[in-house]
């Protein structure tokens, strides 16, 4: 597949930074050429096949750095709409992402471009729907989520059986209450270990979502460390790194669990903190043919607008990291 080679890769790429709840959201404004196709997917997977090497110069070092989700918006697809978007991070895209949502209609916000009310967007899992309030917080309505199995064992070496729910949020996981390693930012680096070994295991023994969803996320939940919370979380991403977040699409997926066995009603709260000490508000409601629609309520803020440069002499112009760093 043909990616941008040295001459057509774009001199430079406008975008602005923001944080959900501790986790980074890089919005793409321009310089990155516009997806041809359709549909979101269509658009995700052109870019996948012939801009992947933007994906890493925009959000690898020395630009940026693991933790970063990208969002990159092109013009909506579906009547009513405002934009669409295609969310990616360090390693691959994703199918939604909820504090990137939150991210966008914040910088958006910023940009002057949206004022309070209700938009709408696309993204290659869906079409979804955010409300800005005038103080700032966005709740933002999901696809739907589902419970694909429960209580499923697998075997992770070096830690033994884990079991945990394989669940759709808009990205597939794998939620367990696994305690071989407490859930406390000390413990960040054997959390990231673990969940690794726990997204490996799952590959290896052939477990996926729906369809052969690859479960690329891992939710490991716990007891919360705030008052105000119902439960704390750690989140391994599909690239590698983990959330700062309580993770929209990770909340989704939970709750959706949660409503599985019984414990939470649709319209009840659910307090969910991320492994930095953040929080979202999250509820279910019903939707078409019962399909249950998780809602995520949180803010961000917005924290630097840049123009990335990609200097055609510069050996690092695609990212420390990437395979043709020195083409
Ligand atoms: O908030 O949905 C989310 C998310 C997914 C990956 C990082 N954040």
């Amino acid at each position: 597949m043909s990616q941008p080679t040295g001459d057509s890769f774009p001199a430079s790429v406008r975008v602005v930074d923001s944080h959900t709840e501790g986790e980074p959201t890089r919005v793409v404004l321009d310089g990155w050429p516009q997806p041809p196709g359709a549909t979101m997917r269509a658009r995700l997977d052109h870019v996948r096949a012939h801009d992947d090497r933007l994906r890493a110069a925009v959000l690898a070092e020395p630009r940026g750095y693991d933790a970063i989700v990208g969002a990159l918006l092109t013009p909506p697809v579906t009547a009513g709409s405002a934009a669409g978007i295609i969310f990616f991070n360090n390693g691959t895209y994703l199918g939604m992402c909820g504090h990137g949502l939150i991210g966008v209609v914040r910088t958006l916000e910023f940009l002057g471009r949206l004022s309070p009310g209700e938009v709408r967007f696309d993204t290659p899992v869906g079409t979804v729907r955010a409300e800005l309030a005038a103080d700032g917080t966005v709740t933002i309505e999901n696809v739907a989520a589902s419970v694909h199995a429960r209580d499923v064992a697998v075997e992770v070496p070096g830690y033994g059986l884990v079991t945990g729910d394989v669940a759709w949020g808009g990205n597939w996981f794998f939620i367990t209450h696994a305690d071989q390693v407490p859930v406390e930012m000390a413990e960040v680096e054997a959390l990231t270990r673990f969940t690794r070994a726990i997204q490996a295991a799952l590959r290896a023994q052939g477990i996926t979502g729906a369809n052969g969803g690859d479960i690329d996320h891992i939710e490991i939940s716990a007891p919360p460390e705030r008052a105000d919370a119902d439960c704390r979380n750690y989140v391994l991403c599909s690239g590698g790194e983990y959330d700062r977040s309580p993770c929209g699409t990770g909340t989704s997926a939970k709750m959706a669990t949660l409503h599985a066995r019984g414990e939470l009603a649709l319209g009840a709260p659910w307090r969910q903190e991320g492994i930095v000490g953040g929080l979202f508000t999250g509820w279910l409601t019903s939707g078409p043919d019962g399909a249950l629609i998780p809602h995520i309520r949180g803010t961000a803020f917005v924290t630097g607008e840049t123009t990335l440069r990609f200097d055609a002499r510069d050996p690092f112009r695609f990212g420390i990291g990437a395979d043709t760093a020195r083409a």
